[in-house]
């Protein structure tokens, strides 16, 4: 393996390993950030998760100088609703259940222009794009052997939000042996006290599943390296 980067992280520093590391963006798509989408029909101010696609762009732009491996998922279902089983469907009391018609299409299925991810942060044609059927990127994608074949071991995530997608993939992460960092002003919530949270317990008990760090800290290190 080339030689690791110590970074300056919460609860103490992050063994970053140059080439063998994937930015991983989750979900950043229409249907979660902008007005109209699923996240708006569940009740939710999408603008709160606004100020995390300044720092992923950054990021996107620093990995793409290097040649770096990036994932982007989007949360995205057929089109016949047989990969959402009605345990997710039925869940809570939303203007609109995934597959129903709303502004930009059918919400969270595949191909409709809800699911697409947002223009500030299209992928590029080399990047891994995964349609994940649930909260976590590692069910039913197939994710974990493509990042096998490009032998990527250490995983830095971004996107929303915070305490559902990011955390759930993070920990399946964990559960597959790959050492995860969260970048803390690239993932949002539409619930505050739920990120603060998330980023307090992922590092708790000796970084249990994960280490926490500002975009900055992590690029000045790439940068000086
Ligand atoms: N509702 C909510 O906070 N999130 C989701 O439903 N999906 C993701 O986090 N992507």
């Amino acid at each position: 393996m080339s030689e690791l980067i110590e970074i300056s992280a919460t609860p103490f520093p992050y063994p970053f390993a140059p080439g063998k590391t994937a930015l991983v963006v989750i979900d950043m798509q229409r249907d979660f950030v902008e007005p109209g989408g699923f996240g708006a029909s569940l009740g939710n101010d999408v603008s709160l998760l606004h100020s995390a696609i300044g720092p992923i762009a950054a990021l996107l732009a620093a990995w793409r100088a290097h040649g770096w491996p990036i994932v982007h998922t989007r949360e995205a279902h057929l089109a016949d609703l047989s990969d959402c089983p009605p345990a997710k469907r039925l869940r809570g009391a939303p203007s609109l259940r995934i597959g129903d018609p709303g502004a930009m299409g059918r919400l969270l299925i595949r191909g409709e222009p809800g699911t697409s991810i947002i223009p500030a942060l299209a992928p590029q044609r080399d990047e891994l794009v995964i349609d994940k059927p649930g909260k976590g990127m590692f069910w039913a994608t197939g994710l974990h052997r493509m990042l096998q074949a490009l032998e990527v071991t250490h995983l830095v995530f971004t996107g929303v939000t915070t305490e559902v997608c990011v955390q759930t993939s993070m920990r399946e992460a964990n559960d597959r042996g790959y050492t995860c960092l969260l970048v803390e002003d690239g993932t949002e919530s539409y619930f505050p006290a739920f990120k603060a949270a998330t980023l307090a317990m992922i590092v708790a008990q000796g970084a249990i599943i994960g280490w926490h760090t500002p975009s900055a800290t992590l690029l000045a290190a790439i940068d000086s390296a």
